[in-house]
C-alpha cells in the first residue's frame, strides 16, 4: 500500500508538461475522531435508543464490513493507518494531472470498517447510509452518500432517507435526492467530493456547476417564483437547454399516479416536470428539497450537465396530505379519486375531532373551518376558525394571502376535492402550517376519508422548519413504494361520519429551537399488533381513540 500514492505521483508527473518541480503528494492522512462521532450530524429527533447500535449493528452481517481496498494490497489498512476503501483511488488515477489538480490536497475520506447507526452517514463507504439500522417507522432523517469525511463537499449533497416497514422497527430506504460523488468531470466543481475541483483533469470548463452553498442558488420559498437562468452555469454557446425538476415525497407519488406534480414549471411539455427554455422558472407550493438538473447542449454538440438540490424552506410547522387515489372523487372511470381530509388539532386543544353538532368548536383546524381566507369559509363554520393564540404573519409563504398579504395561523392551503379549485388543486396536496409556534407546543395530525368509492393510500409528510422529518404511510405504484408504508386498514368511505369512514391519528409533533425543529411520535394502537397505524373505522372521533403515542 505504501508504494501506490508513490506510483500515482510518478504517472502523473510523467502526464504534466509544464511546472512539476516537486508537487505535493496527494496525502492520506490519518482520519480524525470525525470516523466515528461526527459532530456535525443532525439526527431524526425521534428517539431511537442508541445504546442498542452504536457498539455493534443489531445483526451482525457482512455486508456491514468495509468492502475490501480497491488496490489489491491485501492489507486493512493503507500506509496512513487509514482503513482502506473505495475512495482510496486517488483522482486523476491513469489520467492526464495538471497541476492544479496536484496542488489540492484532497480530504480524508474518514471511512472506516463499520457502519455507525442512526447518523445519517454511509461510514463503512459502502454506498448506502444505515444500513441494516433499525429505526421507527415514518422517521425521516437527512443522510449523505460521500464518505464521512467528504459530506456536503463539493457537489454532494444530503438527501433524505425514510424509515420504512411496519411493526415496531424499520429500516432505512435509500438515501433520496442525495447528490452522490461521482467520476470528477470537468466543470468547475467537484464531482468526487474530495475537496479538490476538477483535479485529475487537464481541461477548462465550458461552465461552471454548482457545490454546497453556492450563492447561485439559494433557498427558496414556497408560492415564491425561483428563477435560475443556464448562462449562469454554462455562458457559452448552446444549441439547447433542458431542466428538470424532481419534487419531494408527495410530489413523486403524484406523479406517480396522476403524472402531474403540484410545482408548477414554465414552458413545461409534456411532461410537467420539464422545461427546454434557457431560464428555468418554476413555483414551489410544498417545502423540502427539490433536485434540479440542467442539461446544455453547447454549439459544438458536446453536453454539459450538472445536478444540484434547491432548498425551499418555509417557516414552522407544515403537515402535508397527498395520496394514491387524488383527484375528482365524483368519477365513476378508473381514474376515480378520492376525498381524503387532513386535520390538525391544536395545543392544549384535546377535543372531539372535526365540527361538532353545533359548528363552534374550534378544536380542529380542517378543509371546513381553516382557509386563510375567511371569504372562503362557509359561514356556519366561521365561528370554529381554530384561534389557537397565534399571531398572523404578514408576508408568509401561503397560497392564498389575505387582504394585506396576511396569512394566519394555523391555516390550510388547500381542499384538493376536486370541486373547490378544479385548475389546479385537485391534486395539490393538503398543507396545513403553523408559521412561528411556541416552543413545546404540540400539534396532533389526524386524516379522515370523507368521500369517495375506491379505496385509498394516504401520506402525511411533516416539515418543521422548512425540513422534512417524517413521512407516514404511503402507497405501492408500480413496484415502488413511495412513503415508510402504506395504512393498514384504512378504507374507503361513504361520506360523513359514518360508520365506514376511516380515520387515521397520525402523529404528535412538538415543536421547539422557535420552529425550526421538533420531535415527532408516531401514533399506534394500544392493542393488538405492535406499532401498527391507530386506524379506526367507526364514529368515534374522541382525541386519543384506541391510540397511544408509541
Ligand atoms: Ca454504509
Ligand atoms: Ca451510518
Ligand atoms: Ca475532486
Ligand atoms: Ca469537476
Amino acid at each position: 500500500m505504501r508504494t501506490r500514492p508513490l506510483l500515482v505521483a510518478l504517472v502523473a508527473l510523467a502526464a504534466c508538461s509544464v511546472g512539476n518541480s516537486s508537487p505535493p503528494l496527494p496525502s492520506d492522512p490519518v482520519d480524525g475522531a470525525a470516523d466515528t462521532s461526527p459532530s456535525d450530524v443532525s439526527r431524526a429527533d425521534i428517539a431511537v435508543d442508541r445504546t442498542v447500535d452504536t457498539d455493534a449493528p443489531p445483526t451482525p452481517d457482512a455486508s456491514l464490513d468495509a468492502p475490501s481496498d480497491t488496490a489489491s494490497d491485501g492489507s486493512a489498512t493503507d500506509a496512513a493507518g487509514d482503513v482502506n476503501n473505495r475512495y482510496d483511488v486517488v483522482p486523476g488515477d491513469g489520467a492526464p494531472v495538471c497541476d492544479a489538480g496536484m496542488s489540492c490536497t484532497p480530504r480524508p475520506d474518514g471511512c472506516g470498517p463499520r457502519e455507525v447507526c442512526n447518523d445519517g452517514l454511509d461510514n463503512n463507504c459502502d454506498g448506502r447510509a444505515d444500513e441494516g439500522c433499525p429505526c421507527i417507522p415514518g422517521t425521516v432523517q437527512r443522510c449523505s452518500l460521500a464518505p464521512p469525511g467528504r459530506r456536503a463537499v463539493g457537489t454532494c449533497a444530503d438527501g433524505n432517507q425514510t424509515c420504512t416497514g411496519v411493526g415496531e422497527f424499520g429500516t432505512w430506504s435509500a438515501c433520496a435526492g442525495a447528490i452522490s460523488p461521482s467520476a470528477e468531470r470537468c466543470d468547475g466543481a467537484d464531482n468526487d467530493c474530495d475537496g479538490c475541483a476538477d483535479n485529475g483533469l487537464c481541461c477548462r470548463p465550458a461552465g461552471t456547476c454548482p457545490s454546497a452553498g453556492d450563492a447561485r442558488v439559494p433557498a427558496g420559498r414556497p408560492f415564491a417564483t425561483y428563477t435560475l437562468r443556464g448562462s449562469t452555469f454554462f455562458p457559452g454557446a448552446a444549441r439547447a437547454w433542458r431542466w428538470r425538476v424532481v419534487g419531494g415525497p408527495c410530489d413523486q407519488l403524484v406523479y406517480a399516479t396522476r403524472s402531474r406534480v403540484s410545482y408548477r414549471v414554465e414552458g413545461a411539455g409534456a411532461d410537467p416536470r420539464e422545461s427546454s427554455t434557457e431560464t428555468l422558472t418554476f413555483t414551489p407550493t410544498l417545502s423540502g428539497d427539490y433536485t434540479v438538473t440542467l442539461t446544455v447542449t453547447a454549439a459544438d454538440g458536446s453536453t454539459f450537465e450538472c445536478t444540484f438540490v434547491v432548498s425551499i424552506r418555509a417557516p414552522g410547522l407544515r403537515v402535508e396530505l397527498c395520496w394514491d387515489r387524488t383527484g375528482n372523487p365524483r368519477a365513476t372511470d378508473s381514474t376515480a379519486g378520492a376525498d381524503l381530509d387532513l386535520w390538525l388539532q391544536g395545543p392544549r386543544v384535546t377535543g372531539t375531532w372535526g365540527f361538532p353538532p353545533g359548528f363552534e368548536d374550534d378544536h380542529t383546524c380542517g378543509p371546513y373551518n381553516c382557509f386563510n381566507r375567511d371569504a372562503d369559509i362557509p359561514s356556519i363554520f366561521r365561528a370554529s376558525r381554530p384561534d389557537w393564540g397565534y399571531a398572523s404573519t404578514p408576508g408568509g409563504a401561503c397560497r392564498t394571502p389575505d387582504t394585506g398579504g396576511v396569512c394566519r395561523n394555523p391555516r390550510l392551503d388547500v381542499d384538493n376535492n376536486g370541486v373547490n379549485d378544479a385548475a389546479h388543486s385537485d391534486v395539490d396536496p393538503e398543507n396545513i402550517n403553523v408559521d412561528a409556534p411556541r416552543d413545546g407546543d404540540s400539534f396532533r395530525i389526524g386524516v379522515y376519508y370523507w368521500r369517495g368509492a375506491v379505496a385509498a393510500q394516504p401520506m402525511v409528510n411533516v416539515y418543521c422548519g422548512g425540513a422534512l422529518r417524517a413521512t407516514f404511510g404511503g402507497a405501492t405504484v408500480g413496484g415502488t413504494l413511495y412513503g415508510s408504508a402504506p395504512v393498514a386498514g384504512f378504507t374507503q368511505g361513504r361520506g360523513g361520519f359514518d360508520t365506514t369512514s376511516s380515520f387515521w391519528r397520525v402523529a404528535d409533533v412538538t415543536l421547539r429551537a422557535g420552529g425550526t425543529a421538533c420531535d415527532i411520535a408516531p401514533l399506534v394502537l394500544s392493542a393488538g399488533t405492535a406499532g401498527a397505524p391507530c386506524v379506526r373505522t367507526d364514529t368515534d372521533r374522541s382525541y386519543d381513540g384506541p391510540c397511544r403515542r408509541r
